[in-house]
């Protein structure tokens, strides 16, 4: 969805562009999604739970650019919902956030098959993504090297390229807060530039 609003802006009247972006939080159980939404939002969310889907929403205002961007934020309450049910969780979602926990190597070696399960439901085919390694405060000798991660962004680079867009790894903490912002940032820049070049459609 987006509108236009008016707005003052040193006495000038202008023109904003505002965006709804509905993004999926995916990734194994347990790898942080829901303390990576809570970190971004702080407080000041609204949350809706859906029982038959097992997933709730969460709205928040956040602006990308000049433009007033509202992110709803979808998270899967448990994880072992069906997979059937899952499909309606990813219908219509313009982005993923692909979590896994850098010290669970099996958490990462999960990722790809959830981000099939969502370019296969989302309705749009390939949507924008990014890849997070969460639980960085954690990181040590045995987790997932930094340096893997980013191969395999840029080897799912080369499917989404095509359509437009990167996709890109950080490493992230809900706990300290590290890169928190700078992902939704990421990732918000990345779905409007794509719904701005036409790449991403609205519907
Ligand atoms: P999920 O929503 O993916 O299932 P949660 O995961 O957000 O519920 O997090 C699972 C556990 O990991 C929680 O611990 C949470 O505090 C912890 N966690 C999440 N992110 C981080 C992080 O960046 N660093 C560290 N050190 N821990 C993190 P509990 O003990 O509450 O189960
Ligand atoms: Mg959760």
């Amino acid at each position: 969805m987006s509108g236009t609003n008016l707005k003052w802006n040193t006495g000038r009247i202008v023109m904003s562009k505002s965006y709804f972006l509905k993004i999926a939080l995916m990734g194994d159980g347990a790898v942080g999604k829901t303390s990576i939404r809570n970190r971004f939002m702080g407080k000041g969310f609204r949350e809706e739970h859906l029982m038959t889907i097992g997933a709730d929403f969460a709205t928040y205002e956040f602006p990308i650019g000049n433009f007033d961007t509202t992110f709803q934020i979808w998270d899967l309450a448990g994880q072992d919902t069906f997979r059937s049910v899952r499909a309606r969780f990813f219908r219509g979602a313009m982005a993923g956030l692909m979590v896994f926990d850098v010290t669970r190597k099996d958490s990462f070696m999960n990722v790809s098959k959830w981000i099939e399960e969502l370019w296969r439901n989302s309705g749009r085919g390939i949507v924008p993504l990014i890849l997070l390694g969460n639980k960085s405060d954690l990181r040590d000798k045995h987790s997932v090297p930094e340096e893997q991660a980013k191969k395999y962004a840029a080897a799912i680079s080369a499917k989404t390229r095509k359509r437009g867009f990167t996709v890109h790894y950080m490493d992230t903490s809900a706990k300290t807060g590290q890169n928190i912002k700078d992902a939704f940032t990421s990732i918000g820049t990345t779905v409007i530039k794509a719904l701005e070049s036409g790449n991403l459609k609205l519907s």
